[in-house]
């Protein structure tokens, strides 16, 4: 028996078979989860489709975290389809190409800045607004995925950076306010890998490079990792655990020279 047997999780920001999203749909439906997916738009949808197939589920739908129509209807079905949720996965992020590469200052505007926070922080929060009533009485959990440059400065990350820290403190927050109705809250902040959200982004492979050389481990780590640890983290196992940001990162926030 896994260590999620029984459980009702649903996982958004399942976009290829790199996303970490993946990763953690894996491991969740390997330790005995009941998977609903979400997909962002129609190009994404047979692709999901078919990633959930192969996690025995033929439950998906469409959720563009800006829309609260969509948001309100993910959640109205998944109460008619299953009455409950035992926890969700957050794993979307974006910002606008030029907030995410050379100068902050000059990457930045009003309408990047709240686009960024809308989607990559405000969803978490909008997400378990809606959970909430469906989370009651069942040891229930949620996470999102974070990154270091929420707490440093990572030449580029820039306005995600921001973005980031928004999510990392709504998530201490919510622990907060959700832990007096057994509900936990935590983030995993993962080391750098190569997704489809990373692809774009310029002098990546060397980053990773870098990475490898200053981790304790002297690699990177894999979808499969993060997958692994938001298993245990979405589990009773972690029943103390909330308010929490875990590094999945071999060791590289450790280190402090080279
Ligand atoms: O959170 C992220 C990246 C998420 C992301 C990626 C993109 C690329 C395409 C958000 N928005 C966009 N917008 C796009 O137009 N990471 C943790 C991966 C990442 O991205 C970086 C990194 C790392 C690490 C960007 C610059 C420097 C380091």
């Amino acid at each position: 028996m896994g260590i999620l047997a029984g459980k009702k999780i649903l996982v958004v920001g399942l976009a290829s078979n790199r996303s970490i999203a993946w990763g953690c749909a894996k491991a969740l439906h390997e330790q005995g989860a009941e998977l609903v997916f979400t997909y962002q738009n129609e190009k994404l949808k047979g692709r999901v489709e078919d990633m959930a197939a192969q996690c025995g589920s033929n439950f998906t739908m469409p959720l563009d975290v800006t829309s609260d129509e969509q948001m309100a209807e993910v959640f109205t079905e998944i109460k008619n389809q299953w009455g409950g949720l035992d926890s969700f996965i957050h794993a979307v992020a974006y910002a606008p190409r030029e907030a995410l590469e050379g100068d902050f200052l000059e990457g930045i505007s009003r309408d990047a800045f709240s686009l960024s926070h809308d989607i990559s922080a405000y969803s978490y929060a909008a997400m378990a607004k809606a959970a909430r009533p469906l989370m009651q009485d069942r040891n229930a959990s949620m996470l999102a995925m974070t990154y270091l440059g929420a707490e440093r400065v990572v030449p580029n990350y820039n306005l995600m950076g921001a973005a980031k820290a928004s999510l990392e403190a709504t998530t201490r927050y919510m622990a907060s306010s959700l832990g007096p109705e057994n509900i936990r809250v935590n983030a995993i902040s993962a080391g750098p890998i190569r997704t489809l959200a990373a692809s774009g982004i310029s002098g990546f492979k060397e980053m990773l490079k870098s990475f490898e050389g200053a981790a304790p481990l002297r690699r990177c780590v894999t979808i499969e990792e993060v997958g692994n640890a938001s298993a245990f983290l979405l589990s009773d196992l972690a029943s103390a655990i909330t308010g929490e940001i875990m590094y999945v990162d071999a060791g590289f926030n450790t280190v402090g020279m080279v």
